[in-house]
């Protein structure tokens, strides 16, 4: 068996120790561009550059390192009739929970106004937020959003969800769909972007939407740049109408110099970092899958391509 493997990092040793372990009948072809390559059986990338793409034309099925598709969904027209498969979870969802967690209690318990006090050496006590106040509105309740909601209910936070389909989660205010967006984020002090990018969901949260928040909202985004529109939400910062912002995604990556959200005190910015790939996990999660693939057996994360994640 053949595993073509595409790092764009071109950080390929622990992936390699990785498909060795799991899979030690498996050759591992590292992609580069130019080589000759012989067909291969299976396809493993994140964000394939369009060179890459007439190696995948024979393959049996092409996996997603990672959660998001959107990087190879740009492709969907040029890839073959295979199953997609993206990673489930394989140690995101715990990273993501941990720094949805932290921004939100950063922002509930004013660390943020604190840490601005204490580099102008004031000591000064501020009122506290009432938790009642302080709903949380999950957009994507999915494998990730889930286990962010699940860590949020040990701090009794009150809790809503928004997805595409309806959905019944204990302790969670459910919402879904277009029709339920906007009362979804009537309702929301912290709003956390856990979506995939899809043509539905780009340029979600632009102006009109995003002023739906009450007065001294926070956003999140751990999705996406694109779901975002950049200048109106450093509007509604400036305006103090957006308390306060936590970037991980951007249209642009890594972030330009310039950009006015460097400068923004009340933007805290991260280089896409909210729950990183880890290659030991993941290539253990793809091999199980392939095996049940050779076995003539169902996987579980198939990319649906009409949905686009
Ligand atoms: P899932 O596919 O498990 O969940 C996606 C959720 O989004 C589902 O609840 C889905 O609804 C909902 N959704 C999709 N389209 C729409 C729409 N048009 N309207 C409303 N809801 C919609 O994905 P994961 O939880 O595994 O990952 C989510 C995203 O997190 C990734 O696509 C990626 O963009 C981002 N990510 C970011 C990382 C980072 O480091 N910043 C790391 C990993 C992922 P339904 O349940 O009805 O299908
Ligand atoms: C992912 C990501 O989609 O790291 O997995 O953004």
């Amino acid at each position: 068996m053949r595993i073509l493997l595409h790092r764009a990092d071109g950080v390929t040793e622990p992936w390699l120790r990785g498909f060795a372990a799991a899979l030690p009948q498996a050759d591992v072809i590292v992609w580069q561009e130019g080589a000759a390559i012989a067909a291969c059986d299976y396809a493993v990338t994140w964000a394939p550059p369009a060179a890459m793409l007439e190696h995948l034309a024979h393959v049996k099925a092409i996996f997603v390192t990672g959660a998001g598709v959107d990087g190879i969904m740009k492709f969907a027209d040029q890839l073959p009739q295979v199953p997609i498969i993206r990673l489930g979870d394989a140690g995101m969802a715990a990273q993501m929970a941990e720094y949805v967690a932290y921004a939100v209690l950063r922002y509930f318990r004013r660390f943020d106004e604190y840490e601005a006090q204490a580099r102008r050496g004031i000591w000064q006590p501020l009122p506290q937020f009432e938790k009642a106040d302080f709903s949380i509105g999950v957009m994507g309740a999915g494998v990730l959003g889930r286990r962010v909601l699940a860590a949020l209910a040990a701090f009794d936070f009150p809790l809503r969800g928004w997805s595409r389909s309806a959905k019944q989660i204990d302790g969670v205010q459910c919402f879904h769909g277009a029709d339920g967006l906007d009362d979804f984020l009537r309702g929301t002090r912290v709003l956390v972007c856990m979506l995939p990018l899809t043509p539905d969901t780009a340029n979600l949260l632009e102006r009109r939407r995003l002023s739906l928040l009450p007065q001294g909202a926070y956003l999140i985004n751990v999705g996406r740049g694109a779901h975002v529109a950049e200048t109106d939400l450093l509007a509604l910062v400036r305006k103090g109408h957006i308390a306060g912002a936590t970037l991980d995604v951007f249209r642009s990556e890594p972030l330009p110099a310039p950009h006015p959200f460097w400068d923004e005190p009340r933007i805290s910015l991260t280089p896409h970092v909210a729950a990183l790939t880890l290659p030991d996990v993941s290539a253990a999660q793809i091999a199980e899958k392939i095996v049940a693939l050779e076995r003539g057996e169902a996987v579980a994360d198939l990319v649906d391509r009409h949905a686009g994640y």
